[in-house]
Order: C-alpha cells, then structure tokens, then sequence
C-alpha cells in the first residue's frame, strides 16, 4: 500500500487535502486512514511540543502508526508539518512512502490565517499570547528538494489539488 508524508506550513491545505483525498479514494473502494498531527498532539503525543527534537520525535511516532496500518492495506495520509528535509528523506527511503510538499507562500498563509495562529505568532516578545517557535515565522520550515509532488495551493483552487493528489495517489498504488 501507500502512505503519502505531507509536508507543509500551518494553513497549506493538510487537512482539507487529506480529507478531500480520503473520501474519494473511500468511494473508490479503498481504505484510507488519515494522520493528523494536530489530532494526535491530543492523544499519542500529547506530551510532546515544538522543539526540533520534539518535532522529530512527533513525526516518527505517526510515521510508525502509519506503516502498521500501510501493512493492513490501507492507504495512509499523514498531515503533518514535518519541516525538516533529513528526517522527511528518512522516511521518503521506504518504498511505500511518498512525498507531497504543499507550497503556499508564507504571505498568503499570514493573511488567510483562518484559526489566528499566525497573528499570534507575529505579536511581540512580551505579549502573553504570542506563539512561540511558530513554523515558518521564528522556526524552521526546510523547502522539500525531493518531493514527489508538489502542489501549489495559493495559486490552485482546492478541487484541481484535489484530483491531482488523487490521481497521483492512484497511479501510485502498488499492484
Ligand atoms: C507550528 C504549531 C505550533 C508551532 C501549534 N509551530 O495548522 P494547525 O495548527 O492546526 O496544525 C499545526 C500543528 C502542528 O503540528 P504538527 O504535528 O503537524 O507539527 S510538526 O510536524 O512540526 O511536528 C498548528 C499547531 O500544531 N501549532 N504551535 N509552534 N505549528
């Protein structure tokens, strides 16, 4: 089977995509089990933050509930931020895995900012609700140099990113 490591900032599209994605290939006939990195800093990682150490150590737990259900044949979306390109090619080496990087620029994700976290992020250092070590503003988000695809979510609308990870999924679903 499959598991597809999204990688991309705050706000790209994960989620939207993921479960766009998910219940097309569900009508489809396959079984597709999303992993959102928001979802289970709830539960599984729940003690874990934001240090780069704690992020790493966030996307191999997911990456490890993942290939448990890509060995039950089910088809695996992990929406996650995983900024980092070491720990992102780690993963991408697995045959079964493949790499969508969600490209928006940062500008757009600052003005869409639908929950408000990047204003957050953005206020000043003495301000008691300012986000701190926020991807993209004051952290690191590492650009993929080897995605296997890329899709450009401020400048297409969400249906033709949609179709296009289905498809790419699609055609990528071992025999
Ligand atoms: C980035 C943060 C932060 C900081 C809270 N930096 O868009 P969201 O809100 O709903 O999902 C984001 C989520 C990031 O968790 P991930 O598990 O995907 O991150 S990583 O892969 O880096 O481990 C965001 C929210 O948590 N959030 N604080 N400081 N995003």
């Amino acid at each position: 089977m499959i598991l597809i490591q999204f990688t991309g900032l705050s706000g790209s599209g994960k989620t939207t995509l993921a479960e766009n994605v998910g219940e097309l290939l569900l009508k489809k006939g396959y079984k597709v089990e999303i992993i959102d990195g928001d979802v289970y800093r709830k539960s599984l990682c729940k003690d874990l933050g934001f240090s780069r150490n704690d992020r790493c150590e966030n996307v191999r737990r997911l990456f490890s509930v993942g290939r448990d259900f890509v060995k039950s044949e089910i088809i695996v979306l992990m929406s996650v931020i995983n900024p980092y390109e070491d720990l992102r090619n780690e993963i991408g080496q697995h045959e079964f895995v493949k790499t969508v990087f969600l490209n928006c620029s940062i500008d757009n994700l600052i003005k869409r900012d639908p929950k408000g976290l990047y204003k957050k992020a953005l206020l000043p250092d003495n301000d008691s609700n300012k986000i701190s070590n926020f991807t993209g503003i004051s952290d690191v988000f590492e650009t993929p140099l080897k995605a296997d695809l890329t899709l450009k979510t401020d400048s297409e609308s969400v249906s033709v990113s949609t179709d296009k990870l289905y498809y790419f999924i699609i055609e990528n679903i071992p025999n």
